[in-house]
C-alpha cells in the first residue's frame, strides 16, 4: 500500500499539471440534457445561456432547442482546445463518431478551425440514426489530450408519421370537425355550379390573384396538357391543419402526437383522360408544385399523362396561390367565362396589407421568436395535405356526377418539382399509400439551399440582419459564412464574423430537421418506417441548378443512398446552357423539358418500375448520374464578391497550477501563475481571475496568486483563469485519496 502511494506521489511530482494541455471540451454532449420520460429518447435538451437581454435571438433559439429530445442528425461538432491545433491531424482514427454499443467509426469532414475560439468544428460524413446514442472521440494527436463524450440524436421523422396516423384513424378529421361525408373531393360550388369542363371546349384558363390590398391580379394559366385531355376539373376538399396562427406546429414531447388546430378548404386541379375509363377508374398521379407556384402548374406538368391513361391532380402548398379572395375562370366555347373561387391559401402573416405568392408557408422572420423554424412546419403541413388528398381520392371520386367512380381508389403515384420534391420526399418517406414517386430538383436543408442560391441569399441576409445582435459581416449579399461544402478542404481562416453565422446555421438545421427532406430520405429504401413499404422512387437533378444548388441535392441523395435512381440533366451540354436549368421540367424555354417529361410519364405509367434514359446513349441525360461527386459542387460561376478579412486569433491565457495533485482531507496551499504569449514572449498577466472550488483570487503583477484549501473528497477539480480581452483557460487539479 505504502509503495503504491509513494509511486502516485512520485508521478505527481514529475508530471506537473501545466505540462499537459487541458482536455478539449466537446459539443454536443448528453451533459446538456435532462431526463424526460415523455420523450422517445428519455432525454430533453437543456442548454444554458446566453443572456436573453444581451442576445435575444440566441435566447429564442435556445428555448426552441430545449424542447427537442436530442441533438441534430448532422451535428456540427464543436471541440474547444486551449491552443491552436493542426487540422491536418484530423483523420478517421483521430476524430470519429460511433454508436454506443458498437458499429463502424464515422469520420468527419466540413472542418472549420476558429482561431478566435481555438475551436474545431466538424460534421460526420454520414447522416446519423435518429433517437440513437453516439460517442464522439477526439484523439490525443489533435490537441495533446484525448477527449470523448456521449450524446443522443433527436427523434426527427416520427412526428409526421404520428400525424399521418391521425388521418388514418380518423381522429384528425374528428378533431377538425370534418364529418364522414365531408372527407371526399368536392366539385360543386355554392349555388350548385359543378366546376368540371370538357377539355376540348376550354379556350382559356385564367386566375385572379388576391394580393392583399387592391384589385385581383389577372394571369393567364399556360396550358400544354391538351393531348387526350378529356376533362379539366377544379374542386376542393377539407384538410385537417396542425398549423397554429404563427404557421408553426408546436413541438410536443416525442411520445405524444401533435394536436390538430383546425381545417382548411384546399383547392385542387384535375385532368382526366378522354376515352372510356378502365374498370375501377383512371390511375392517378398527384403533382406537387414548387415554391411560389401553384396547382395551376398542373397544366405545364402533364403533357403526356392523359395520352397514357393517367389522371393528374395537384394542390397548392400551404400559404400558396395568394389570398382567400383569389378566383379562377374557365372560358369555354359552350358556356362563356365561368368564374369560381381559387381557394388561395396565402395569409398576410406580416400584416403589411399584402399577400405574396408564398406568404404563410413559413414562420414569420426575425425578430419573431419562432423565426428559426423557417419552413419546417409549412412543409410538414403540405405533406399532410397531400396525404389527405390521397385519402380523399381513396374514398371514391365521381368527377362528372353520374354516380360512378372515375378515379382508381387504390393507385396514386406522386411526382413533383423543387419544393414539391422537398415535401414530396417527406411524403414518400411517410405515406404507406403512395408506392411510387419521382422527385424533380429537390435538395436540403432549406437554409443550405437559400444561402447558396443567388435568388434566395438576400432572404438569409435579412434574417441575419434582423437578429439581435445583427450578424451581417460583409460580403456577398452582406454576409460571408465561410462554410465548407462536403468535399471541400478544411477552413482554417474563416472570415471575421463567419463562425457566429455558422452557429446560427447549425441551430437552424437542427431545429428544422423534423421537416427537412434529407431526414426522410433514408426511409425511402434504406430503413422504411414501420408499416411503410420500400418505395419506388426516381430523382431528377439539373446540373448547375441556381435555385436548389447541386450540393444540397447531393445531401439529400447521399442520406438516402439514391444516386442509382437519379438522373442528372446536363443543361451545360445543351443550347440553353446559359440558363438556370432549375425549371427544366416545366419551362418550355429550357432544352430538357420534353425529355424530362418523357421520363416522368414512363415512370408513372409503370408505377415506378421503369426509369428510362430519355436520350439513350446521348449524355444530356445521365441515367443514372455518371459521377455523383459532380453534384457536390455548385457547377456555376458566382460573380466575385469582396469578403471580410479573416478572423483574428485572440491571445489565450496559460495557467500553471502547483502542485497539480493534492491529497484529500488536508489543508494545502495551491499556487497559480497566469501568463500569455505575445509576439513570441511569455508575459505575466496581472489581475487575472482564478477560480477553484468556489474560491476566487486575482493575480499580482507577477501573474501569481494562491489559495489554501482542504478537499474532502478525491477527484478532479477544475481551475479556471479569466481576463477581459484574452481567451480564458482552464486546468485540472487532481485530488488524491487521503493518506
Ligand atoms: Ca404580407
Ligand atoms: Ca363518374
Ligand atoms: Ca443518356
Amino acid at each position: 500500500m505504502r509503495l503504491a502511494l509513494l509511486l502516485t506521489l512520485l508521478v505527481a511530482l514529475v508530471v506537473p499539471a501545466s505540462a499537459t494541455a487541458a482536455a478539449p471540451r466537446i459539443f454536443p454532449s448528453d451533459t446538456f440534457t435532462v431526463k424526460d420520460s415523455a420523450q422517445v429518447t428519455g432525454r430533453r435538451v437543456r442548454l444554458r445561456g446566453p443572456s436573453c437581454s444581451a442576445r435575444p435571438s440566441d435566447c429564442n433559439d435556445r428555448k426552441l432547442l430545449n424542447r427537442l429530445d436530442g441533438f441534430d442528425l448532422d451535428p456540427r461538432v464543436e471541440v474547444r482546445f486551449d491552443n491552436r491545433v493542426d487540422v491536418s491531424k484530423v483523420t478517421p482514427s483521430t476524430f470519429y463518431l460511433q454508436r454506443v454499443g458498437g458499429g463502424p467509426r464515422i469520420g468527419v469532414n466540413r472542418l472549420v478551425f476558429s482561431p478566435a475560439r481555438n475551436a474545431l468544428y466538424a460534421q460526420p460524413r454520414e447522416l446519423l440514426l435518429e433517437s440513437t446514442r453516439y460517442r464522439i472521440v477526439v484523439g490525443r494527436a489533435i490537441g495533446g489530450r484525448r477527449a470523448t463524450t456521449r450524446f443522443t440524436t433527436m427523434t426527427a421523422t416520427a412526428a409526421l408519421r404520428r400525424m399521418r396516423g391521425q388521418l388514418d384513424d380518423g381522429s384528425a378529421y374528428d378533431a377538425a370537425g370534418i364529418a364522414q361525408d365531408q372527407r371526399g373531393l368536392n366539385f360543386v360550388r355554392p349555388g350548385g355550379l359543378r366546376t368540371v369542363f370538357p377539355a376540348a371546349g376550354v379556350v382559356r384558363i385564367r386566375r385572379f390573384n388576391d394580393v392583399g390590398r387592391g384589385p385581383l391580379k389577372e394571369e393567364v394559366v399556360p396550358n400544354v396538357a391538351v393531348a387526350n385531355a378529356g376533362t379539366y376539373a377544379f374542386g376542393s376538399f377539407l384538410s385537417p391543419s396542425w398549423l397554429n396562427g404563427s404557421r408553426v406546429i408546436p413541438q410536443v414531447p416525442t411520445k405524444q402526437a401533435s394536436r390538430v388546430r383546425g381545417r382548411e378548404q384546399v383547392g385542387f386541379t384535375l385532368i382526366v383522360p378522354a376515352g372510356s375509363k378502365p374498370a375501377g377508374g383512371w390511375p392517378v398521379a398527384v403533382f406537387g408544385p414548387g415554391i411560389t407556384r401553384s396547382k395551376y402548374d398542373l397544366f405545364l406538368a402533364a403533357d403526356e399523362n392523359a395520352s397514357r391513361g393517367i389522371a393528374t391532380a395537384s394542390i397548392d402548398p400551404a400559404g400558396h396561390a395568394f389570398g382567400p379572395r383569389s378566383d379562377a375562370a374557365v372560358d369555354s366555347l359552350t358556356t362563356g367565362p365561368v368564374r369560381f373561387s381559387g381557394f388561395g391559401r396565402g395569409v398576410d402573416l406580416d400584416s403589411d396589407g399584402e399577400i405574396t405568392n408564398q406568404e404563410g408557408v413559413q414562420a414569420a422572420g426575425s425578430p419573431d421568436p419562432r423565426a428559426s423554424l423557417g419552413l419546417r412546419d409549412g412543409l410538414r403541413q403540405t405533406a399532410l395535405d397531400n396525404m389527405a388528398f390521397v385519402r380523399a381520392i381513396g374514398r371514391g371520386v365521381d368527377v362528372d356526377g353520374d354516380g360512378s367512380t372515375d378515379l382508381r381508389r387504390d393507385r396514386v403515384s406522386y411526382y413533383a418539382q423543387s419544393l414539391g420534391g422537398i415535401y414530396g420526399t417527406m411524403l414518400m418517406g411517410t405515406d404507406q399509400l403512395v408506392p411510387a414517386g419521382l422527385l424533380n430538383v429537390p435538395g436540403g436543408p432549406i437554409l443550405d439551399i437559400a444561402r447558396q442560391a443567388p435568388g434566395f441569399r438576400d432572404l438569409v441576409a435579412t434574417e441575419l440582419k434582423n437578429r439581435t445582435p445583427s450578424l451581417l459581416n460583409g460580403g456577398r449579399e452582406g454576409f460571408t459564412e465561410s462554410t465548407p461544402r462536403y468535399v471541400e478542404q478544411p477552413v482554417t481562416r474563416p472570415a471575421r464574423g463567419a463562425v457566429p453565422i455558422q452557429d446560427v446555421g447549425a441551430t437552424s438545421n437542427w431545429l428544422n430537421r423534423p421537416g427537412s427532406p434529407e431526414a426522410f430520405a433514408p426511409l425511402l429504401r434504406l430503413r422504411p418506417a414501420p408499416g411503410v413499404p420500400v418505395k419506388r422512387v426516381a430523382y431528377q437533378i439539373a446540373f448547375g441548378d441556381q435555385t436548389v444548388p447541386n450540393p444540397t441535392s447531393a445531401t439529400l441523395l447521399r442520406a438516402g443512398k439514391l444516386f442509382d435512381v437519379t438522373t442528372f440533366y446536363r443543361n451545360d451540354r445543351t443550347p440553353t446552357a446559359s440558363r438556370n436549368p432549375h425549371g427544366f421540367l416545366l419551362d418550355p424555354t429550357v432544352a430538357g423539358r420534353n425529355l424530362g417529361q418523357r421520363q416522368v410519364v414512363e415512370f408513372l405509367a409503370s408505377e415506378g418500375n421503369s426509369i428510362i434514359d430519355p436520350d439513350g446513349g446521348a449524355t444530356v441525360f445521365e441515367t443514372p448520374v455518371a459521377d455523383p461527386a459532380a453534384m457536390e459542387t455548385l457547377n456555376y460561376e458566382l460573380t466575385p464578391a469582396s469578403e471580410p478579412p479573416p478572423e483574428a486569433a485572440v491571445a489565450g491565457l496559460r495557467l500553471s497550477v502547483r502542485p497539480g495533485r493534492v491529497p484529500a482531507g488536508r489543508r494545502v496551499r495551491i499556487s497559480f501563475r497566469v501568463t500569455t504569449v505575445t509576439r513570441g514572449r511569455r508575459r505575466a498577466v496581472k489581475s487575472a481571475v482564478v477560480r477553484l472550488a468556489g474560491r476566487q483570487v486575482r493575480t499580482n503583477s507577477r501573474g501569481r496568486a494562491s489559495v489554501t484549501v482542504r478537499f474532502r473528497r478525491r477527484g478532479a477539480r477544475e481551475v479556471v483563469a479569466k481576463r477581459r480581452g484574452l481567451r480564458a483557460t482552464r486546468e485540472t487539479l487532481r485530488v488524491l485519496r487521503a493518506q
